[in-house]
């Protein structure tokens, strides 16, 4: 089936099964070395770490301490990530990837009527993004994904993830692939560069967190509930640095798709990834998707697919935290609105959302997205819509329907779930992200207005959906949301209070209840993958020097060799600075192929302390005017003034988009300076040549005015683990000094004084 290219690895519509067999092979030898080095048993983590070490003799292995070398099997990219990832890829001059790559159309597409009419909508607006692609992907090597073909993520999990696998993709929610006991990273295109160049990952050794299932899912419910409830335990930054690995009995009784969604939304607590251990659930998932094969090679070695017994049996000797949660006590929960991490019980949202003000009718409710649009997930969703159908009841809130991709959804129109769900008022759109990336066309409310929305997704950052940051967006499972769809209402309580129809009818709802797999098979509809060219030199890729959509980079100017001094302060961001504050999605992800357009977008969604009435903007310092903030950095670029961004904790958290990194690096910023970073941004600032410097003392941040300059010194002499002094001089005159640090390995500091580390890339390969 999987078809081959003339150079390369091989690319086919699924992982060939010899890829696996090669992998399997360096199993037992792996993780015999771990064993010997660390002298204990080991966690899967673990385990999966050391099979894809560069070298497992000398890999570094201290937790949170090392940076190491690994090499993934494969890369995934999706089209919004994909064209800058790619626009560094042809720079580095190479005829080809070096690993099996690729390149999923999904975010672009825009939710509007429908999924036809969308779709065909979106072919014809990105013609121009999607060609590139197409052409680069068949001139590389790469596999490319049609744009309706589905999300990255459930496409990677049908077609690609297998157990013991490592993987990254430049998308933050690429973990969704540890449902498949796949150690998924999400990373910025630069990252995804290096890896399809020949080069290895370099990334710091994470710490481990166990999460100890006991119990059974029941009633209400379902696997979202339980990622839930841990992101309310952990918050927004609680994952950062960390696998979260999932063990115990209760484990064992969530689906593979279920495990998926918990993984999913580790990015939302900051995980570098999460994970499931290889067993029946997982099996059964591999065969129903067309991998037999592959399930009976993991059989082969299901020892070193899961953790060791020593480490389940006493936990806590082998993560760094441990987490349990009996599934037997777990409700089903709502987050929001805002943050992931802002979690409740339903029983307890009533209260919550008349002392908070929430408006209570619900203005749209809608299930989808990578997280959730599994066949078990929209049948859990039609079982309720069933009941509702049996009582004559439909939607009193508009819903809508994304599934997660072509086979689920040509699965679940066969099976009739689409038509229970159509027949309570629901309108399916294309197997995209749409709305949860602000590729949403609404026209029922105004800017500013706010309004209630609830959905099966996993971000609620303001704006996110719809680019109205009055819109507050609370998250719950796909059945929940078809639940509140139903009520229209925030304070209904659903699964203690019946719904009662226009002619008073009553229904309380049953629990939803659905098979986890589609028991005639999945149908897997229009096959959406192209195979790279057999003749590559038969392929042009050309980028029109007028688009306003695709721009070819520059490289980045090297360091000079000189300390930074006389910096300005461009921004203080105050409370969450998320990468849809730095670099918004939705109408922006038209530009995601061109720097300088994209860059105008530069923190128009941050809350700066010195313009707190005017978000996205900031104080112009020589004549003390507000000003927008892309046009500020841009007139500061023209005349020449460097400056630097200040941010609060976990700045950056969120997506893995790496034009939060590469514009402020275009528009003139040498350093961000914050309390803490999110993982992925960190690294991406890293790859783009900007100092990322964290406070060393968090208070620090409070020292920092609007008019201030800031010099940043000794840099000649930046080294692993040595902090930066950074002199903060007032315009009193009046000067600070002050320590920062840093997690620049010698290799980051190399990319620093090259300028990025793609330019390190290009000397090498020159
Ligand atoms: C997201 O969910 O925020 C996105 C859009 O998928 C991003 C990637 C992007 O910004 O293109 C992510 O999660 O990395
Ligand atoms: Fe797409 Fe939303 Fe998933 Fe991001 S979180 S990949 S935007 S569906």
């Amino acid at each position: 089936m999987a078809e081959t290219t003339s150079i390369g690895p091989q690319v086919g519509p699924t992982t060939p099964v010899e890829l696996v067999e090669s992998l399997y092979a360096r199993y037992p030898a792996a993780v015999g070395v771990a064993k010997r080095r660390i002298g204990r048993p080991l966690t899967l983590a673990e385990k999966v770490l050391i099979a894809h070490a560069d070298d497992p003799e000398t890999v570094g292995l201290e937790r949170g301490v090392d940076y190491s070398d690994y090499r993934p099997d494969r890369v995934a990219m999706q089209d919004a990530t994909a064209q800058m990832a790619l626009l560094q890829f042809i720079t580095a001059g190479l005829p080809t990837v070096a690993v099996p790559s690729t390149v999923h159309c999904d975010h672009l597409i825009q939710a509007r009527v429908g999924a036809d009419t969308d779709l065909e909508t979106a072919i014809d607006a990105n013609a121009e993004v999607y060609d590139f692609l197409r052409s680069v992907s068949a001139k590389y090597g790469i596999g490319f994904w049609k744009p309706g073909s589905g999300i990255i993520h459930q496409v990677v999990l049908e077609q690609y993830a297998f157990p013991g696998a490592m993987m990254l993709g430049t998308d933050s929610h690429t973990p969704n692939a540890g449902g498949l006991a796949t150690v998924a990273i999400g990373v910025g295109g630069a990252d995804a560069v290096d890896v399809m160049a020949g080069w290895p990952f370099n990334t710091r050794v994470p710490k481990l967190i166990g999460v100890h299932l006991t119990g059974n899912l029941s009633g209400w419910a379902a696997a979202k509930d339980v990622i839930l409830k841990v992101a309310g335990i952990l918050t927004v930054k609680g994952g950062t640095g960390a696998i979260v690995e999932y063990f115990g009995p209760g484990a064992a009784t969530i689906s593979a798709t279920g495990r998926a969604t918990i993984c999913n939304m580790g990015a939302e607590i900051g995980a570098t990834c999460s994970l499931f251990p290889y067993d029946e659930q997982t099996a059964r998932y591999l065969k129903a998707t067309r991998r037999e094969e592959i399930a009976d090679l993991a059989d082969g070695i299901a020892e070193h697919l899961r953790c060791d017994p020593e480490v389940e049996a006493d936990p806590e000797e082998y993560f760094d935290r441990v987490i349990d949660i009996d599934l037997d006590e777990l409700q089903p929960h709502l987050v929001g609105p805002h943050t992931p991490d802002l979690d409740r019980p339903i029983s307890d949202v009533k209260q919550a959302a008349i002392e908070e003000g929430y408006p209570l009718d619900i203005s749209y409710a809608l299930v989808g997205s990578c997280t959730n649009s599994s066949y078990e997930d929209i049948g859990r969703a039609a079982h309720v819509a069933r009941q509702a159908k049996a009582a004559g009841l439909k939607v009193k809130a508009p819903l809508l329907i994304t599934p997660g991709s072509e086979q689920v959804r040509a699965t679940i129109e066969r099976d009739g779930l689409l038509d229970d769900l159509e027949a309570i008022g629901a309108t399916v759109l294309a197997n995209a992200c749409g709305p949860c990336i602000g590729q949403w066309k609404r026209d029922d409310i105004d800017k500013g207005e706010v309004n209630t929305i609830v959905s099966s997704f996993n971000r609620n950052f303001p704006a996110r959906n719809d680019g109205n940051a009055a819109t507050l967006s609370f998250i719950g499972s796909p059945e929940t949301t078809v639940a509140f769809a139903l009520s229209g209402r925030l304070d209904h309580d659903f699964v203690r209070e019946p719904l009662v129809g226009d002619d008073g009818t009553k229904l309380l709802l049953a629990p939803p209840v659905a098979d986890q797999l589609p028991s005639k098979g999945f149908d897997p509809g229009k096959s959406g993958f192209v195979a790279p060219a057999d003749d590559p030199s038969t392929v042009t890729v050309a980028v029109n020097p007028d688009s306003e959509r695709l721009e070819l980079l520059e490289p980045f100017p090297a360091w000079d060799g000189n300390d930074y001094r006389g910096l300005r302060v461009l921004m203080k961001a105050v409370g969450k600075c998320t990468t849809d504050h730095i670099s918004p999605a939705g109408p922006w992800l038209r530009f995601r192929g061109h720097l300088t357009n994209i860059s105008k977008n530069l923190f128009i969604g941050a809350n700066n302390a010195f313009a707190l009435d005017a978000p996205g903007s900031g104080v112009d310092v020589r004549d003390g005017s507000v000003k927008p903030l892309p046009e500020l950095a841009s007139e500061y670029k023209k005349a020449g003034i460097a400056w630097v961004a200040i941010g609060d904790e976990n700045y950056g958290e969120g997506s893995s988009r790496e034009h939060a990194a590469m514009e402020p690096r275009f528009m003139g910023a040498r350093a961000i300076i914050v309390r803490s970073f999110a993982r992925i941004h960190e690294a991406n600032l890293k790859k783009q040549g900007v100092l990322a410097l964290s406070f060393k003392n968090p208070d620090d941040y409070e020292r920092i005015r609007v008019d201030d300059e800031i010099d940043i010194v000794g840099l000649v002499d930046l080294a692993p683990g040595k902090p930066v002094t950074v002199v903060i001089r007032h315009s009193n005159g009046k000067t600070e000094q002050i320590e920062t640090v840093h997690t620049m390995s010698e290799e980051h500091i190399h990319w620093f004084r090259a300028g990025s580390a793609l330019n390190v890339l290009r000397a090498e390969r020159s």
